[in-house]
């Protein structure tokens, strides 16, 4: 584990480690660019009532002054939900982070580095990044994460401002298992399917353990992406969907938005587009995912 100056272990997190108890690690980016105050910091903390509701322990991951904390207090969720100015870090942006004592908030890459630091197995989020669309030299950090770093992480998919296609092959040809929880196609975010297949099906939390146990017996590397589809009742109908997509990208490319900067931008052009309705989808599905995570996380700990 790095030094404790520059990697902090909440209590609570590091007494459940201890014990062997189930664990869940949530990411920041979530919450800092990427969801409106004030809904950010309850959506942090229904995330983290779901999770204890389930019987194990959460553990949000970001950076505070240049620490790396896994298992943020109340007052430090509320400190990246409500400043301005907090650093998105992925893989690259660690280093530059913490010399510069700076406030971050971890990616799905970032965060599966620092679980995996702390010895946390399963993570979850909204969606993951993916390639982008028209731009397949653009690709998210966290699909070379996900080859590399054996952490499982739940989600409802990407996000069809990406290009899911791509995404899966990628997945594909790194070696990154993609399951489906209760489905057998990829799920697309706000829509309940890309139509794509998955890797398998899975149908019950056990099943999701006995893979990721299975695939850590083999000292295989690399994580295992399970993905859940959004709540039926505030799913968004795929065409509606597409429809403010294709207006978020356009208005990206006539803005010149690009580089890390451009997941945030297209989420929150689509936000405006569908009057808040993807909001609420994106809300419910990061609360579901959590309470799925953490029966995962309680079936793998119950096998050992
Ligand atoms: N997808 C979402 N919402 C998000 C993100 C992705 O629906 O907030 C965030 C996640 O933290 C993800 C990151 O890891 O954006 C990917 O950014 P990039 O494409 O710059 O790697
Ligand atoms: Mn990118």
């Amino acid at each position: 584990m790095p030094p404790a100056d520059i990697f902090h272990i909440a209590p609570e997190v590091r007494a459940a480690l201890a014990g062997k108890r189930p664990v869940v690690a949530l990411e920041s980016t979530v919450i800092a660019p990427g969801l409106p105050r004030p809904r950010n910091l309850e959506t942090a903390r229904l995330c983290e009532s779901a999770i204890r509701e389930e019987g194990a322990t959460p553990a949000t991951v970001g950076i505070i002054n240049g620490v790396i904390t896994v298992g943020l207090t109340d007052e430090q969720l509320e400190l990246l939900a409500l400043s301005e100015g907090v650093r998105k870090v992925s893989r690259r942006d660690f280093g530059i982070a913490l010399a510069r004592r700076e406030h971050g908030a971890t990616t799905v890459a970032g965060t599966m580095i620092a679980a995996h630091m702390a010895g946390i197995g399963v993570f979850a989020t909204g969606g993951i990044g993916g390639v982008h669309r028209g731009d397949a030299g653009d690709v998210s950090a966290d699909l070379p994460e996900l080859a590399r770093t054996p952490v499982a992480v739940v989600c409802a998919g990407a996000k069809s401002i990406l290009d899911l296609p791509r995404t899966l092959e990628w997945l594909e040809t790194a070696g990154v298992p993609v399951l489906g929880y209760r489905t057998e196609t990829f799920p697309a975010f706000y829509a309940l399917s890309s139509g794509l297949p998955v890797d398998a099906r899975l149908d019950s939390p056990q099943d999701a353990a006995a893979i990721i146990r299975a695939k850590r017996a083999l000292g295989l590397e690399g994580g295992v992406l399970i993905a859940v589809p959004p709540p039926a009742d505030l799913a968004l109908p795929a065409d509606e969907m597409e429809a403010a997509i294709e207006r978020a990208l356009r208005s990206a490319a006539s803005a010149g938005i690009g580089g890390k900067a451009l997941t945030p931008y297209l989420l929150a052009r689509v936000g405006e587009f569908t009057a808040g309705r993807s909001l609420t989808v994106n809300i419910a599905l990061l609360e579901q995912n959590a309470r799925i995570a953490a029966r995962i996380a309680v079936a793998l700990s119950e096998g050992e």
